[in-house]
């Protein structure tokens, strides 16, 4: 298949590229590198040290024989995405291409209206635009769990059957997302099953929990190969953060009580739903959802699996300051969020299809924890200063 990657150089945009280029596709990678600029904005750097795209590209190309087309391009810019689709003319369009942090869009008002300007008028060119040049291709877009929020009902997957004085209904399902970053998801839903409807266009939007790991088959070819793994307050998603600060021995950061709950997936999980969902497309003028996640976890639980595996893989201590031993630290919430809720989500459309989870255990907490050797740790990253009532 002819597949177009966009926000190729993120950290599950280029083990998507590696992944399907592995199988054989051809794959084109888009980036605009708006999350680079960020970075150098607010003085945050990944984990590991990650080359260009430009290079990585190159070193895929030598080490798998498989090349890579990359374009570097902004969606905002419709004249971009046009041109794009028209001269690509992609089978599957696969769009990572938004700001992707909750805190980012809560900083400042500037953020908000930037991450929902990006987020929501790229994706309303990309879908104009393949409503010209490409009507049959099938957009995978990465949405967020967060759409839905906390209600007090189990959440399903996309759409709800409803009875209301006696009559029958399947509705979307309410969405009460919690930053105006996954607002930004929220509006890309609704937008995308209008114009699936307006134009017989096909989509799966993949409803995504809070995502983990390092390493896909890919990256672990060689450190030239490496994704932009964060453990930063803005970028760092909370089992990344927690990895990190056990084995810097700094205390886990727990926001609030810990008992929010959330769904969660391994990396590679990701990179296997996003082929399913590409291998198995829906019709022409359906919206396709999927909830994207594997389990369910309070953070408090993901804590205390993250201390007991650091303190199996190095007792008395964090593996870099071995006299630090690794413990819980209960900061005050900066989120705007439940923290003692009813949480049931569904999420049995990709296991139909045919996936089998990396399931997150003792064991696989402690093989992560043993692949972060000799990293450069920057201690003023870890603890959160935006707070979502202070902008
Ligand atoms: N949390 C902590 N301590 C931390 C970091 C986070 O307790 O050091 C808590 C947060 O309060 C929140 C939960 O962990 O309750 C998840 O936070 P997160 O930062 O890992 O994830 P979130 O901001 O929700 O966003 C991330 C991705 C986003 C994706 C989303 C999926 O950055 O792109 O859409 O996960 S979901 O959360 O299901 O909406």
């Amino acid at each position: 298949m002819k597949i177009l990657v966009l926000g190729a150089d993120g950290y599950l945009g280029w083990p998507t590229c590696m992944h399907f280029s592995s199988l054989g596709h051809d794959v084109t990678a888009v980036d605009n590198f708006s999350k680079r600029r960020i970075e150098l904005e607010d003085g945050i750097q990944p984990l590991f040290p990650i080359h260009t795209l430009h290079k990585r590209v190159e070193i895929w190309k030598a080490m798998s024989g498989h090349q890579i087309q990359l374009t570097v391009g902004d969606l905002t810019n419709h004249r971009f995405v046009y041109k794009l689709l028209e001269e690509d003319l992609p089978d599957v369009i696969i769009h990572y291409a938004e700001q992707p942090s909750a805190p980012y869009s809560m900083y400042t008002r500037e953020n908000a209206v930037y991450t929902q300007y990006n987020n929501v008028v790229g994706n309303l060119n990309l879908l104009f635009a393949m409503q010209r040049n490409c009507p049959d291709a099938h957009l995978i877009k990465l949405g967020s769990m967060g759409e839905y929020g906390t209600p007090n009902i189990d959440i399903e997957e996309g759409y709800i059957d409803i009875e209301h004085n006696g009559r029958h209904d399947r509705l979307p399902f309410p969405k009460q997302p919690g930053s105006f970053y996954h607002l930004s998801k929220v509006h890309d839903s609704h937008n995308i099953m209008f114009a699936c409807k307006l134009w017989n266009l096909r989509a799966t939007d993949l409803n995504q929990g809070v995502v983990y790991g390092i390493d896909t088959e890919e990256t672990q070819v060689s450190a030239d190969l490496n994704t932009s793994f964060h453990y930063d307050h803005i970028f760092g998603t909370v089992i990344n953060r927690f990895l990190v600060q056990a084995l810097a021995g700094i205390e886990l950061t727990v926001y609030g009580g810990g008992s929010q709950t959330r769904g969660f997936l391994d990396i590679r999980d990701t990179l296997k739903c996003v082929e399913l969902a590409a291998l198995n497309p829906p019709l022409n003028g359906e919206f396709r959802v999927f909830n994207q996640f594997t389990e369910q976890f309070s953070i408090i639980e993901l804590a205390e699996l993250v201390c007991d595996a650091a303190n199996i893989l190095q007792p008395g201590g964090s593996k870099l300051h071995p006299g630090i031993p690794v413990g819980i630290e209960y900061v005050e919430n900066p989120r705007m969020e439940a923290e003692n809720h009813y949480y049931n989500a569904k999420h049995g459309g990709l296991t139909q299809l045919g996936l089998e989870p990396h399931l997150l255990t003792l064991d696989s907490v402690i093989e992560m924890l043993k692949a972060m050797n000799s990293v450069q740790i920057n201690h003023n990253l870890i603890q959160p200063t935006i707070k979502w009532q202070s902008g």
